[in-house]
């Protein structure tokens, strides 16, 4: 295997790259390399990009947008000649790039519209698509204060939390057992996610649910912000979204309780009664429109899935 795909594959799995977004710009600049260096034939090339993608594929089975990603070079790669499926893969990956990152910044735009001024945003882990709403916010001038959670067992509300202290904006870290405590001071939720699935229901870092659930208890607007690589077009044709779960080492010692079962699943599904919008590249949603977003955006692919 191609050793930038071994390495991205490797940091991915580990965590050392994580976050929805990350992982999907990654694994698309890994196959961009393999595809570039290929020495072969047409066949071999197929063989080769194929036997990337599902190593890639293998390494964090939540997140739809690894998939998205490399199947939106794949799916570039069907020309005739050798040297025009190695062009059309680094551009696709390029463009895939680009595109995410743009994507990005229209989210943090429209987003923002979302965020008043004055108002106290509750986040949880950390997601540069809400980081992208908050931050828009906080740079037209709307004086916001933010609740971080610590996001068990990974802690990744720190890297949340210090990003917006940087930018100067007042930030709060709590356990994420804290959530239903402090919902009454907040006024909206802004989270990310990695999968949504077609009947509009959005998977997210574990906890997610449970925040949605006191955010829904309290009236307070649960927004989700995700571009729309991040919708999975398998759920469409009836696959169920995988919740993967992680070593339990990642939440403590089994040594240390002996005789006890340790359990980390790290993502959970929230209901689409429980999500005010979804906040896209191409506009704000209700989670009831997954389906259409899944059908624009990926209309072919599922054809190729029921095949
Ligand atoms: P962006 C992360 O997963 C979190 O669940 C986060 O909410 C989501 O990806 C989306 O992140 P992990 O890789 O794409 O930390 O918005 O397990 O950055």
């Amino acid at each position: 295997m191609h050793p930038k795909v071994k390495e991205v594959g490797e940091k991915i799995r580990s965590m050392e790259i994580r976050g929805a977004g990350r992982i999907a710009r990654a694994a698309a600049e890994a196959i961009k390399m393999c595809a570039l260096d290929y020495q072969g034939d047409l066949e071999g090339f197929r063989e080769c990009l194929k036997e990337a993608k599902n190593y890639l594929i293998s390494t964090r089975p939540t997140a739809v947008s690894l998939k998205n990603a490399i199947y939106y070079i794949l799916m570039r790669t069907d020309v005739r000649s050798l040297e025009e499926a190695k062009r059309s893969a680094a551009r696709a990956a390029d463009e895939f790039i680009r595109n995410s990152e743009m994507a990005l910044e229209r989210i943090g735009k429209y987003g923002a519209e979302r965020i008043p001024d004055g108002s106290t945003v509750m986040t949880h882990c950390n997601s540069s698509a809400a980081l992208s709403a908050i931050l828009t916010a906080h740079d037209q001038g709307k004086k916001i204060e933010v609740i971080a959670t610590e996001t068990r067992p990974w802690r990744q509300g720190y890297i949340t939390a210090k990003v917006l202290a940087k930018e100067g904006i007042p930030v709060t870290l709590i356990v994420d057992s804290a959530v239903r405590h402090f919902m009454k001071e907040v006024d909206v939720v802004a989270v990310g996610a990695d999968t949504i699935a077609s009947n509009g229901a959005v998977i997210n870092k574990i906890g997610t649910s449970q925040m949605a659930l006191a955010a829904h208890e309290a009236r307070v607007p649960f927004l989700v912000m995700a571009e729309t690589y991040k919708f999975s077009p398998e759920t469409v044709i009836g696959k169920l979204v995988v919740i993967e779960e992680r070593s339990p080492k990642e939440i403590v010692d089994p040594e240390e309780l002996p005789g006890v079962r340790i359990r980390n699943p790290v993502f959970d599904a929230t209901p689409p009664e429980y999500v005010d919008a979804i906040v896209t590249e191409k506009g704000v949603i209700s989670p009831y429109l997954a389906y259409e977003i899944i059908k624009e955006e990926f209309g072919a692919w599922i054809e190729r899935w029921w095949k």
